[in-house]
């Protein structure tokens, strides 16, 4: 009884905001949020911003790994690829190649991860910026389909799924770790070197 004026109150006001909100076209539907969502809700998410050709992964029986490709970003915002996962290895990390203090090429992973420029790309090659399969679940042979998830700093992800093949080349920025100078400083290390 006495509650029989207050819904009927609480409709109207619903359907005003319903109505302010449809006029407000890409708003974000609940109001309190519009004005912290300035241009984002018509911007692409990162995932669909970012473009992938020519991904392949390098075969291996066991141990370490890395995928390639091109990453393109069609976006007007840059992209970041913050982390990769798959079923394929139990960890798996973004790494630049850089040279150390001694002259050697090494790895080491990018902590803010993959960061694409607005319009630009990022080639992911042996020798240069990789995703580093670390522990791999199964040895991955040439012809085989790897499948990864990506997921960026928007909070957006998607699949991708990349052939394996033969990669010969380039095999000491892979097989070297970054323990791998005081591994050599004893004398024998029994690992590890058949990339030399
Ligand atoms: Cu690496």
């Amino acid at each position: 009884m006495k509650s029989f004026p207050i819904p009927r109150l609480l409709v109207v006001t619903a359907a005003s905001v319903l109505l302010l909100s449809g006029c407000a076209a890409t708003a974000a539907p609940a109001s309190e949020t519009v004005e912290d969502a300035p241009t984002n809700t018509v911007a692409l998410t990162h995932s669909e911003a970012l473009h992938i050709e020519d991904a392949w992964v390098k075969a291996a029986d066991d141990g370490m790994s890395a995928a390639f490709g091109m990453l393109e970003n069609s976006g007007t915002e840059p992209v970041t690829l913050v982390s990769v996962t798959s079923a394929a290895s139990e960890r798996i990390e973004l790494h630049e190649t850089v040279e150390n203090d001694s002259g050697a090429m090494v790895m080491q992973e990018l902590p803010t991860g993959f960061v694409i420029p607005a319009g630009g790309s990022m080639e992911l090659k042996p020798g240069g910026n990789h995703i580093m399969l670390m522990g791999l679940a199964a040895p991955i042979q040439a012809g085989d389909e790897v499948n990864f998830t990506l997921t960026f700093a928007d909070g957006s992800s998607r699949e991708l799924t990349a052939p394996a093949k033969d990669y010969s080349g380039a095999n000491e920025h892979y097989e070297g770790d970054m323990d791998h100078s005081e591994h050599t400083e004893h004398g024998h290390d029994d690992h590890a070197e058949s990339g030399n």
